[in-house]
């Protein structure tokens, strides 16, 4: 069946554990261009039966407009709100990007230039033409993929290149997050044909070209990836590093760490080395030091025996990460989480990479003194990353396991490709110091027996593969977790006198106790708050408080708080609310518009909610970070928190 079988369409793909190349993310340096081709493209959305027209007339053979109908669709964006059309919003299939591009002169004549394709994401199974040559295909969703297409376009050299994407948004048991497509048979009650995408995740499953196109050069022998691990010892930093190098055997490579003023405080030669650096400044979370998220710029410089040269600059944040039984501690110092979870989600464009979005989010999080985020249920842009590396802002990266509740979605096959997913997102994100703990999955159906054995192989592979932190989200019920024996730290979703005991406020701080002492006891790991909060519909108003409205939200988190500010004593080490802003899901009766759990509303204005979060969390800083034993030098500091504070 087309809708599903992405598998088949060429080569089968075989996972092989562990990815041979890089994904560094492209970045412009001496010897490296990049082409972005963001904007409008043509596009047609394949509505025939079997949703598979566009392959059995090949589409991508020649210009879309010349197969059927197209219209303008915007890249990045989902595709679904772009339309004015249900149908669009709804569509379950293949839909079907082009675009053509003048590819520059001197990148087609040098032979020895690298060019590169790169899809920042597409959802969720990408198929990719150049003048209508397969170049390559991806499965998932919220990871970059690449190709090397110089040898296709200098075939054409003269005319401009023509850029294909097919990509399909269907579910199916094995993919990440799984889902199923039901066929409804019933002639009486359903037309020919019809079926519906059953999901088991609470956001609306936008699909689309979701993050930057581009073609960026390299040289022929080129950098294709590096590995930073920092630690410290007293005052001097240490950066443990290594280079992968493609096309040369014996590559001379040079390595300068270059501060914020530009001065160079320590050179290596050779693909691994170490770099040492005197009075290092680490870096800190937000509101946990005067200079969070201080960031070193690794420049790294290959030259080939071919004469070859390549250079790459990556930025380094020097910090260590460390858990114990009861404690999360960022370079040796305990880190309370305070903190939110997000969703990428906007009105018209989706899951559409947007700057404005971005940077007022970001705005948004430090007006609140939230100093972490969780990247609830899929890997964010990597852009959103370097900006959480810049300012501090802490992370915890997740992988698209959500929504994992029907048995056969533990079979070999999916933990397969869990485990490639696994990889794709520590090779992208392994870098980036903000990233402090990989999550594997969310509330998946634990207590199905193949669980524990699916999440023991998943856990100790992206172990193996980085020394970070592992988690696992579950649900307050430990009693069905099977995958709590292998993390590092609990991370535990509960929606006391929401989805129990619904309208009970009273009932909260006797629940969420035995929550965190029932954890406890069984485990003896830190312990997170990863969900907890309540629907509030802006503007709905009642008291005493009633569900909906926003003082039952507001009165939902300050009984967690109260329990919040005694477990923080002793093993509980974040609270991270259920959600930063109101998003938006499949239809259902209990979504109005969407989930509206937000601090914020979709459009990002404040609920009551999100002013109590603010008072909280800078006074949580005020007393958990350093901001309060800061010397006289830092007095101004401190009084700036507090006028924060107060006004
Ligand atoms: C949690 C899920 C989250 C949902 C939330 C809710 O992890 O994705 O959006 O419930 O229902 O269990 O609001």
């Amino acid at each position: 069946m087309w809708l599903v079988n992405f598998t088949c369409l060429t080569v089968v793909w075989t996972w092989c554990h562990c990815l041979h190349a890089g994904m560094l993310f492209p970045r412009e340096s001496p010897t490296r261009e990049i082409k972005e081709l963001n904007g409008l493209w043509t596009f047609r959305a394949d509505f025939s039966q079997n949703r598979n027209a566009g392959f059995e007339k090949a589409w991508f053979k020649r210009p879309l407009s010349e197969t059927g109908p197209v219209i303008d669709m915007p890249v990045p964006s989902s595709f679904n709100d772009v339309p004015q059309d249900a149908q669009m919003r709804d569509f379950i299939g293949w839909v079907w990007y082009e675009r053509e591009v003048w590819v520059p002169m001197r990148w087609l004549q040098d032979q020895s230039t690298r060019i590169v394709l790169r899809v920042g994401s597409a959802h969720y199974y990408s198929v990719v033409w150049v003048n209508g040559v397969l170049v390559t295909e991806h499965e998932g969703g919220h990871l970059p993929f690449e190709a090397e297409v110089g040898a296709v376009i200098r075939k054409d050299a003269g005319i401009p290149c023509r850029i294909t994407i097919a990509v399909n948004n269907t579910l199916s048991l094995n993919t990440l997050p799984p889902g199923t497509i039901q066929y409804m048979t019933d002639h009486s009650k359903y037309p020919p044909g019809y079926f519906v995408q059953n999901i088991n995740f609470d956001f609306f499953n936008y699909a689309g070209i979701h993050r930057s196109v581009l073609l960026y050069t390299t040289p022929e022998a080129y950098i294709d990836d590096i590995t930073v691990q920092t630690t410290f010892l007293d005052s001097t930093g240490i950066v443990n590093y290594s280079v992968a190098v493609v096309g040369s055997d014996r590559p001379t490579v040079k390595v300068a760490l270059v501060g914020k003023d530009g001065r160079c405080v320590a050179t290596a030669n050779g693909t691994t080395g170490i770099l040492k650096v005197a009075e290092v400044n680490l870096w800190w979370p937000y509101l946990m030091h005067d200079n969070p998220g201080y960031l070193y710029s690794m420049e790294v410089r290959l030259t080939a025996e071919s004469g070859d040269k390549d250079s790459y600059a990556l930025p380094v944040g020097v910090r260590t990460v460390n858990v114990t039984e009861s404690k999360f501690l960022i370079n040796s110092k305990p880190f309370y989480f305070h903190g939110v979870n997000k969703h990428e989600d906007s009105d018209i464009r989706g899951k559409g990479f947007d700057w404005p979005l971005i940077v007022k989010d970001f705005n948004l999080l430090k007006w609140m003194g939230a100093n972490s985020f969780r990247t609830s249920h899929y890997p964010y842009a990597e852009e959103i990353l370097d900006v959480a590396d810049r300012l501090g802002i802490v992370v915890i990266d997740e992988c698209p396991g959500v929504g994992i509740k029907d048995i056969r979605s533990f079979d070999p096959i999916s933990l397969d490709h869990h485990l490639v997913v696994m990889e794709e997102l520590v090779r992208r994100d392994k870098n980036h110091p903000s990233v402090v703990m990989w999550s594997v999955a969310n509330e998946p159906a634990a207590e199905m027996p193949p669980a524990g054995p699916y999440f023991k192989q998943l856990i100790s592979h992206t172990k193996s593969l980085d020394s970070r932190p592992v988690t696992f989200i579950t649900d307050s019920n430990y009693s069905r977790d099977q995958g709590a024996p292998y993390v590092d730290v609990i991370c535990v979703n509960s929606y006391f006198s929401w989805y129990h005991d619904p309208g009970h406020l009273e009932v909260i701080s006797i629940q969420l106790h035995s929550q965190f002492d029932d954890w406890y006891r069984k485990y003896q790991k830190p312990i997170i708050q990863s969900e907890y909060g309540a629907d509030a519909v802006p503007g709905l108003h009642s008291d005493p408080p009633t569900m909906f409205t926003e003082e039952y939200q507001k009165t939902v988190l300050q009984n967690y708080h109260k329990v919040f500010d005694q477990k923080r004593k002793e093993f509980v080490v974040g609270e991270l609310i259920w959600n930063f802003a109101d998003f938006m899901t499949a239809q259902g009766i209990t979504r109005v518009v969407g989930n509206k759990k937000g601090m914020f509303t979709r459009q990002r204005q404040p609920k009551t909610g999100a002013f109590l979060l603010r008072e909280r969390y800078w006074r949580i800083a005020n007393e958990t970070g350093v901001l309060l034993h800061f010397t006289c030098k830092h007095s101004a500091l401190f009084l700036c928190v507090y006028n924060r504070l107060v006004s």
